[in-house]
């Protein structure tokens, strides 16, 4: 997959590429992250990326020349026909079934806004998608962008370890996670759930399930209504639920 990044801040956006996941699926070749230069597609001697808004008004506007011409060049050079992406607070917001979907192309072409706003034409004629990563207000995509790339790619195929798999993560499989307990067996006179020394793997993974299950339900009741439960899991919920579970 290739991701490429149009930003006026591309130094922002070194670091976080330069260690962990992203860098290590980069190494693998599964990955190659290009940042694009906002800048060095203007024309004016001030390389100026924004201007004041028509019919006036506070805040300046983000100029469509260089967006295009920076998008366009990537575009020409793309073998695919990349998905290309405003990230904006208007946008749809993100989530583990559109990073599935994103993670599935051959080509992403982000494009980091500011506070300004892009002008209109952007987002009528050039962009394929716009996505927000939650409702608050940040001053610009770039910190975005690397949350989508983030999310996006852990689920390629072989950017994790065999310690990670994104198929365990909790919103993969659509509940949160369970509590989890490493030594030493007692803390500070705290001990650990007996059952996770019974030595009984069974008895130990439906304790798990119905942990996790009992921690979604308290906390996220809304991923228990939007995701399909296997009989199992309905029996568990159905005991919590009645109060007869342990
Ligand atoms: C539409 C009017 N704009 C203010 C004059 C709104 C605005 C545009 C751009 C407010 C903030 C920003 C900067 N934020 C992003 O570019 C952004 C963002 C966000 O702020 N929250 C959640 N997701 C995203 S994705 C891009």
């Amino acid at each position: 997959m290739k991701i490429d990044i149009i930003t006026i801040f591309p130094q922002v956006l070194t670091s976080p590429f330069a260690e962990g996941i992203v860098h290590r699926a980069c190494e693998k070749g599964l990955l190659e992250i290009g940042i694009t230069n906002l800048r060095e597609f203007t024309t004016d001697r001030h390389k100026t990326t924004d201007d004041l808004p028509f019919g006036g008004g506070g805040g300046m506007v983000m100029k469509p020349e260089p967006i295009f011409k920076a998008a366009h060049s990537l575009i020409n050079n793309s073998s695919s026909q990349p998905r290309t992406i405003l990230l904006s607070p208007q946008g749809r917001t993100l989530d583990q079934t559109l990073c599935n979907q994103l993670s599935q192309e051959n080509h992403l072409i982000l494009i980091c806004g500011r506070y300004s706003g892009v002008d209109e034409r952007v987002r009528k004629h050039l962009i394929t998608d716009e996505i927000s990563i939650g409702d608050y207000i940040l001053s610009g995509g770039e910190v975005c962008a690397m949350v989508l790339v983030e999310a996006v790619v852990r689920l390629l195929p072989g950017a994790l370890g065999n310690e990670e798999s994104a198929q365990e993560d909790s919103f993969q499989s659509g509940l949160l996670g369970g509590p989890r307990y490493t030594r030493p067996q007692e803390f500070q006179g705290l001990p650990i759930p007996e059952i996770l020394l019974s030595g009984d793997h069974e008895k130990v993974r439906v304790w798990r399930r119905k942990e996790a299950l009992l921690r979604t339900l308290l906390r996220r009741p809304d991923l228990l209504e939007r995701n399909k439960l296997t009989e199992e899991d309905q029996a568990i919920l159905e005991k919590i639920r009645n109060g007869s579970a342990d």
